[in-house]
């Protein structure tokens, strides 16, 4: 068989990540794919979300909290080295569910997935050859021109940490106005329309660090256009699929009359 297409789900706490794994899977399984779900956040409380493979039936946050007596930040760092020793265990319990997609979870704190050495290495150990990041660009923060930057600037850490194609998603886009959505993702699509945005802005050092920060970026990597996506009205969702398919380098494709409307 085949190795499943494994795409991690990361960005700012509170980007949407949750929400969007369990309607990409739903998505997933409504167009005939088999799709699971990997929770890989020792902290996630949320009830509604009964993922395949939890990570909290090895590590759990408020365990780690109570034995170590850390707050839960720290518990989230020792919390992630606990996961690590434990990887190989995950994976196995993956590896036995038999399916062709694999929908990960990440913890909200993104510079803990971001920079530690213990996230690299269970990226690296659960990852096959057919793996990618989606990094959610929350429209709270990106709507702002320097918001924006500094989410570019997160997304292309995440890539040169992990050395995994991006795939770059404007979350939640049900919450913008159509005007919102359009500035917001042409600034993915162009640098000069962004900086031409930061321009607008009253020159504050915020703005000025700005600015720089996107042309040492832009000299770095192409500017990634954003997938505008929504958990809540299902837009997107066969974008997520396509882009995952030219990574993945897979022949197979979707009727587009399986899918939902692009925009409704
Ligand atoms: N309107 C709207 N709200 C959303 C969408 N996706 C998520 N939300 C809301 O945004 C909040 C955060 O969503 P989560 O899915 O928990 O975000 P997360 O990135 O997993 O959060 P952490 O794991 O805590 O970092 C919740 O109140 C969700 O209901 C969406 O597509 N549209
Ligand atoms: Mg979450």
């Amino acid at each position: 068989m085949e190795e499943p297409g494994t795409v991690y789900f990361t960005g700012t706490a509170g980007a949407g990540k949750t929400r969007l794994v369990q309607a990409y899977q739903s998505w997933m399984k409504s167009a005939g794919y088999d799709a699971i779900t990997v929770n890989l956040d020792p902290g996630n409380e949320s009830e509604k979300f009964t993922p395949d493979v939890d990570i909290r039936e090895w590590v759990r946050l408020s365990d780690v909290m109570d034995e170590y007596g850390l707050g839960p930040n720290g518990a989230q760092v020792a919390a992630s080295d606990l996961i690590a020793i434990r990887i190989f265990e995950v994976k196995q319990a993956v590896q036995e569910l038999k399916t062709d997609y694999v929908l990960v979870d990440t913890p909200g704190q993104v510079e803990l997935f971001a920079f530690r050495e213990s996230s690299k290495a269970i990226v690296d150990a659960l990852s096959g050859d057919r793996s990618a990041i989606a990094f959610l660009f929350d429209p709270a923060l990106a709507k702002s021109p320097s918001g924006f930057v500094s989410l570019l600037l997160l997304s292309a850490t995440v890539e040169f940490r992990f050395r995994l194609p991006m795939v770059n998603l404007l979350s939640k886009v049900d919450l913008l106005t159509p005007e919102q959505r359009e500035e917001v993702t042409s600034w993915g699509d162009d640098t000069e329309q962004l900086l031409a945005a930061l321009d607008r802005d009253a020159p504050t050092p915020d703005v000025q660090l700005s600015s720089e920060t996107l042309r040492a970026i832009s000299a770095l990597s192409p500017l990634a256009s954003l997938l505008p996506t929504s958990a809540e009205d299902g837009r997107g969702l066969e974008s997520i699929y396509q882009a995952a398919q030219r990574i993945f380098g897979s022949s197979e494709d979707i009727e587009p009359s399986q899918a939902p409307p692009e925009d409704p």
